[in-house]
């Protein structure tokens, strides 16, 4: 079977699905009406949600569908009410004694009201509090069929999702290119009851036995003294753990390492991180690792652009998301599966399955395809879908379960736990967007927030009173969960783990070693930062030591950095083979949903703007018209950002069409973002916007006049720059060097390892 055209007629299925848009979409509109200058006063309908958005099934609370459609999840009417429904003629105004009066306390709206707004809040997440979220739909291929029975795995299976995807220290408001690992949460609405895969980007963990996990986190969120900084690892409490506990060196390798900043989340692969136990219609077991394999390929911002857009859009990733949903731009992932013998020992190549701070190279075990997601919609309320959704590691499906992996088995207890506090009660289950798509009979009763009214005398077993009801579903019951039988090894009770667990260093060297040039200097840079944001010496020290033993170049490039002296390594240096598959770069990718900035000038030639804004739409990629006003320009040509609002980070590329002198509110060279180019020949915000550009390593476009603006820059030529007389040939070009995410080349720098 031809598993790329399989990818291809899969995405195309449930992409035709979808509405199309009427006019070619640019992400952003509030509402899906015109808004009316003076305020609306003719009661009416309220407004439909967007054409990008979703809602979750309208299933009852034991998961009945209901055959209401998506929209009744909204409110419809068109008066205002109190929470109970009565019609409401004022909510304006406080009933009081007289108009200068004082407010009654009978005034039960007022206190509703205000009741309600004092409670909206619910605690955060403890960990990825920080997150965005949409709607989607993965199909299987049937390909897992061999290995594992799961229904939703089978050839053709459709099977509704729910994705967040997260930062991890950060509170809810924090920004989201910070350097961290990011979550990779899937709930699968499967016929057999929920399946949630609950991983991250990164395929291994800081520890090894989830009873160190408050430990990590307490380390890595802000020092508990005077709570900062947000949302970093820069800071001592984190580099003191982590180089202590130096079972974590390996995925802080990997937070090092471009990985730990995304260009999107749509770039992103994700991983189960622990080894699953599956088996398969003839009862054959297989252990797996889960992937999610990104169509757009892995992609990362870099540093620079980390920390700038941090501040100019601290929401970069939310919107990116939502945009490229709103533009057509459905991302996707293959699921795959590594698949490995269910052999007693757990083992693989030397590699114990159950430790997960291990991965298995690609190479000595392939990711195999077995089905398509595709993010279809974003969610019509925040709150309510991506706020309210409670993942568990213990939502499994017949066909899957953990193993003994001591992270995972904490995991199985921590998650239902932490949704009793946060979600206020036992019954979270029957949020709407937690409800399964399959009917639920179970002997759970009352608690806060009971929205099932549950008929029957006899929620328990065995009953008659009920007649016998709920029965067991027995072994010839199709779609009945039963854990794995599994050998369980027997051994003296201990608080212990094997001595396999004990190398903390190799797979942080093989990582290194698989880096390219570019990719190795970043993690150098990375470490030489967040070292140098630690106070303690010693702590430098420690990790420098930690460093030594995993390679002694990195080492040394980051003390020199540092101005500390170089540790020799205390353990003897293996030499793993690298594995190709952990670079970034290299390979070609799709353009879909890049942004794309194009500079014009109002004054000059704009006859090949609007084909080329109309091409890199059809492309799949959004076109950002920047001029130096906002309105129109030319024969209206929509401006989307002013040199004002522009800045480089939000562009994957950029496309220069003028040469547009400075406009007056650049004038007189007082805005802070001012260059040092030549204040009469271009505005100082472009000359910036090529600066950075260029710094980045991004492609950049050049014609008609654009060539002088790239001039007056200082970015006249070289690697990916393209200039030429012709917009629709500049951007061809333009479209085939893109492919590479970036100009790689123009970084330089050959691998630095030994
Ligand atoms: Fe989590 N983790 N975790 N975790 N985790 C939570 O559950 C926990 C771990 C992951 O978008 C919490 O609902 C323990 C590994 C994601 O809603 C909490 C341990 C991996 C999300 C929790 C781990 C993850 C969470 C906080 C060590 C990758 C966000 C809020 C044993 C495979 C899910 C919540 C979302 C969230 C506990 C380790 C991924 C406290 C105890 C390893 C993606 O229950």
């Amino acid at each position: 079977m031809d598993l790329k055209q399989l990818a291809k007629e899969t995405f195309d299925r449930i992409v035709n699905g979808l509405a199309s848009a009427d006019e070619p979409p640019i992400p952003g509109a509030p509402g899906p009406e015109p808004v009316s200058l003076d305020e609306p006063t003719e009661p009416r309908e309220p407004l439909p949600p967007k054409r990008d958005q979703s809602a979750p099934a309208t299933r009852t609370a034991t998961g009945v569908e209901t055959g209401a459609p998506v929209s009744a999840r909204a409110q419809k009417e068109t008066y205002l009410t109190t929470s109970s429904g009565v019609r409401l003629r004022d909510t304006d105004h406080s009933l009081k004694a007289g108009e200068r009066g004082p407010t009654l306390l009978q005034d039960h709206h007022l206190r509703e009201k205000i009741t309600h707004f004092d409670h909206e809040r619910i605690p955060e997440r403890v960990v990825h509090a920080r997150g965005a979220g949409a709607h989607g739909v993965f199909v299987g291929y049937g390909t897992a069929d061999p290995v594992c029975r799961a229904a939703f795995l089978r050839e053709g299976a459709e099977t509704p999702t729910f994705v967040r995807f997260s930062t991890v220290l950060g509170s809810r408001g924090s920004a989201d290119t910070v350097r961290d690992t990011r979550g990779f949460a899937t709930k699968f609405y499967t016929d057999d009851g929920n399946f949630d895969l609950v991983g991250n980007n990164i395929p291994v963990f800081f520890i090894q036995d989830g009873i160190k996990f408050p430990d990590v986190i307490h380390a890595g969120k802000p020092h508990p003294d005077r709570e900062i900084p947000q949302a970093q690892s820069a800071h001592d409490t984190f580099w003191d753990f982590v180089s202590l506990h130096t079972e974590a060196q390996h995925h802080t390798m990997w937070n090092m390492s471009d990985r730990g900043i995304p260009r999107s989340y749509r770039m992103m692969e994700g991983f189960g991180v622990h080894t699953f136990r599956v088996e398969n219609a003839a009862g054959e077991t297989s252990l797996v690792k889960f992937h999610w394999k990104p169509q757009l390929g892995v992609h990362s911002v870099t540093w620079e652009e980390a920390q700038l857009i941090s501040g100019v859009d601290p929401d970069f990733h939310r919107r990116d998301l939502y945009d490229a949903i709103e533009a057509g731009a459905y991302p996707a992932w293959e699921l795959g599966l590594q698949v490995f013998p269910d052999n007693p020992e757990q083992m693989f190549e030397g590699i114990d399955l159950l430790d997960p701070t291990k991965m298995v190279p690609e190479e000595l075990a392939p990711v195999q395809p077995v089905g398509l997601m595709v993010l279809t919609a974003n969610p019509t309320n925040f709150f309510a879908e991506v706020e309210q959704i409670a993942f568990h590691v213990g939502h499994l499906v017949p066909g899957i379960d953990a193993t003994d992996d001591p992270l995972v088995q904490a995991r199985l207890f921590s998650y239902v736990d932490t949704q009793l506090t946060r979600l206020g009660g036992p019954n979270f289950n029957q949020l709407p967007v937690n409800r399964p798509h399959t009917e639920v009979n179970d002997m759970l009763r009352d608690g806060f927030h009971q929205h099932a009214v549950h008929a029957g005398v006899a929620p328990y077993r065995p009953n008659s009173l009920d007649g016998g009801c709920p029965f067991h579903a027995g072994a010839d019951v199709d779609g009945s969960f039963e854990h794995l039988a599994v050998r369980v090894a027997e051994g003296t009770k201990v608080r212990a783990q094997p001595a396999s667990y004990d190398d903390h260093f190799s797979q942080a060297r093989l990582f290194w070693l698989s880096m390219s040039g570019v990719e190795q200097e970043h993690i150098v840079r990375a470490y030489t930062f967040e070292l140098g944001k630690c106070y303690e010496q010693v702590i430098k020290e420690r990790q420098l030591q930690c460093l030594a033993n995993i390679d002694p170049v990195l080492c040394e490039e980051v003390a020199t950095g540092l101005g500390l002296p170089v540790p020799a390594p205390t353990i003897a240096l293996v030499d793993p083979e690298p594995s190709p598959a952990l670079s970034q770069v290299g390979e070609a990718w799709p353009p879909d949903g890049r942004t794309v900035g194009i500079v014009v000038d109002p004054d000059g030639d704009l006859s090949d703007v609007e084909d080329v804004r109309t091409a890199v739409l059809a492309a799949g990629m959004v076109p950002l018209v920047i001029a130096p006003h906002g309105g129109t320009v030319g024969e209206g040509i929509t401006v989307q950002r002013t040199f004002a609002t522009a800045r480089s980070v939000e562009f994957d590329v950029l496309l220069v069409a003028g040469c547009p002198v400075p406009a007056p509110d650049a004038l007189p060279l007082r805005d802070a973002k001012a260059g040092a180019a030549d204040a009469t020949e271009l505005d100082p915000r472009v000359v910036l916007l090529i600066e950075e550009c260029f710094r980045h390593a991004k492609v950049i476009g050049a014609w008609d006049d654009g060539g002088a603006a790239l001039d007056a820059a200082g970015c006249s030529g070289g690697l990916g720059i393209v200039r030429g007389d012709d917009g629709a040939a500049v951007l061809a070009q333009v479209q085939e060097e893109m492919a590479l995410h970036r100009v790689w080349d123009r970084f330089g720098g050959d691998p630095v390892s030994s």
